[in-house]
């Protein structure tokens, strides 16, 4: 955790660099290095051991990397785990549907807790390479569709809570349609 940054720091609030395609040895160590930090945040055993905070995702900045890249180690909906690798990614489309956590969204850089909602888009298509430097396309939704957008957020430099209402933070945008994850749909 020691080498994780924390907010306050500004290569949080830059906008990340693009990353040279196809990758340089370094930066593909770097996002080796993340993905595993991620599965060792998620064993009990390591995680106990090196007092590492259980995530999901990590970019690159929050390493202290200024650049447009990020891991993703999740369960998808079949409770498979699933790993991403995503160099210089964009959301080329998104659902006008929105969704959130109701218990907010967490952060490795924030190290108190946050309440409120966190608006973001119910699915996300998107667009980059991988760690081989292939161009891949793929659709998420729901909750992998919610750390896509936060991870994607660090890379210009927003962070969840920015996104939060700041009269009071459990508003919800009154100009789309908002529910919260774990509900139905349409209801
Ligand atoms: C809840 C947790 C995350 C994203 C969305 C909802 C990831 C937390 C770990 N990170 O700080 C990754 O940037
Ligand atoms: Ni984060």
């Amino acid at each position: 955790m020691d080498d994780i940054i924390r907010e306050g720091d500004p290569v949080l609030r830059a906008v990340a660099e693009p990353v040279e395609v196809p990758l340089q040895n370094q930066d593909r160590e770097a996002l080796q290095c993340m993905m595993q930090f991620l599965k060792n945040s998620q064993d009990p055993e390591m995680s106990a051991k090196h007092k590492l905070r259980s995530g999901v995702g990590l970019s690159a900045n929050q390493i202290g990397l200024s650049q447009r890249m990020f891991v993703m180690y999740l369960k998808d909906d079949n409770g498979k785990n699933v790993e991403y690798t995503w160099v210089n990614p964009k959301i080329i489309s998104h659902s006008l549907a929105m969704v959130y956590l109701p218990e907010s969204e967490g952060c490795l850089s924030v190290d108190r807790p946050v309440h409120g909602f966190v608006p973001r888009y119910e699915s996300v298509k998107v667009r980059g390479f991988n760690l081989k430097g292939e161009v891949i396309t793929q659709k998420f939704k729901g909750y992998q569709a919610i750390v896509i957008q936060h991870e994607m957020d660090h890379l210009d430099g927003i962070m969840f809570y920015d996104r939060i209402n700041k009269e009071n933070p459990f508003k919800l945008p009154q100009d789309a349609e908002i529910r919260s994850l774990y509900e139905q749909k349409g209801k």
